[in-house]
């Protein structure tokens, strides 16, 4: 479900582009997403990288699995898409010699966790290894972003989020995400082959829920010399702004007490 958020008229309302597929390291046909909640598999620690650990799929959303280290707490969760080669069967890791690690945070004592491991492993339901992707798509050979092209992008700060977001400024291999109403809040820069950022259409492909744009302006408006606003930067800026939101923006909120006026509901 995508609201009624159109990248069609969008794109249109904004006369932006969509920057093309070829721009990305993702699949022209998302990867097929056959995992379920409560599978177990092995995933690389976000947090401590060169750990391999037990990950429990907690959540599914289009091509992409709610991750969740075993013996982590639930505040620590991670997204991963299907064919990223950060995820892979269990046995995988015994089988390259390597040996399973605890999650950074791990919630017991360390010596507790060869114990723990048999524990979370008896019983599981672990991921077969047929509906793991054999490999990552391959990365274009060069960055072709340009300034300006939209895309769909993850939200960093609330991971769960897919949202329309514009390239904002190129820096070499590195592409400067911006999200679309948001005044800067969420932006960041990204490798240009990130697996966090897609092509225009990919959420109504997955079946992700790609959010609306934000309701807050573009860009704060330049103050003239004056501390006023110039004319220019008052005037036609409809165009520039989101389609309406489909919910009223949350109330500013206010700290209680010492303030004129009478006390807020809120
Ligand atoms: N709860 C947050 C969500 C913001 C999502 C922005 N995505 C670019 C807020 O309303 O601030």
């Amino acid at each position: 479900y995508q609201g009624h958020f159109s990248w069609d008229k969008y794109l249109k309302e904004t006369s932006a582009i969509a920057a093309p597929a070829h721009c990305f390291k993702q699949s022209t046909t998302p990867p097929v997403n056959e995992f379920k909640a409560g599978m177990k598999l092995e995933a690389q620690d976000p947090r401590n990288t060169t750990s391999t650990c037990i990950a429990t799929v907690v959540g599914l959303t289009g091509s992409r699995l709610r991750l969740r280290l075993d013996g982590s707490d639930n505040k620590n969760d991670f997204w991963r898409l299907v064919d990223s080669s950060e995820i892979q069967p269990i046995g995988s890791c015994e089988k390259n010699g390597g040996m399973l690690q605890p999650p950074l945070g791990f919630r017991l004592n360390a010596s507790s966790w060869p114990m723990f491991l048999l524990k979370t492993l008896n019983g599981a339901e672990m991921a077969p290894a047929r509906i793991f992707h054999k490999q990552e798509p391959p990365p274009p050979e060069q960055n072709h972003f340009q300034v300006g092209m939209k895309l769909e992008a993850v939200d960093r700060k609330n991971p769960h989020f897919i949202c329309p977001a514009t390239v904002g400024a190129l820096r070499g291999v590195e592409v400067l995400v911006t999200f679309d109403g948001w005044r800067g809040a969420f932006d960041y820069y990204c490798r240009y082959d990130s697996r966090d950022i897609f092509p225009v259409g990919w959420c109504a492909l997955t079946g992700d829920n790609l959010q609306p744009p934000g309701t807050k302006a573009g860009l704060p408006r330049p103050l003239g010399a004056s501390g006023v606003l110039p004319d220019s930067s008052v005037e036609g800026t409809d165009m520039l702004m989101p389609p309406a939101p489909s919910r009223p923006p949350a109330q500013k909120r206010r700290k209680p007490g010492r303030k004129k006026g009478r006390p807020s509901i809120s």
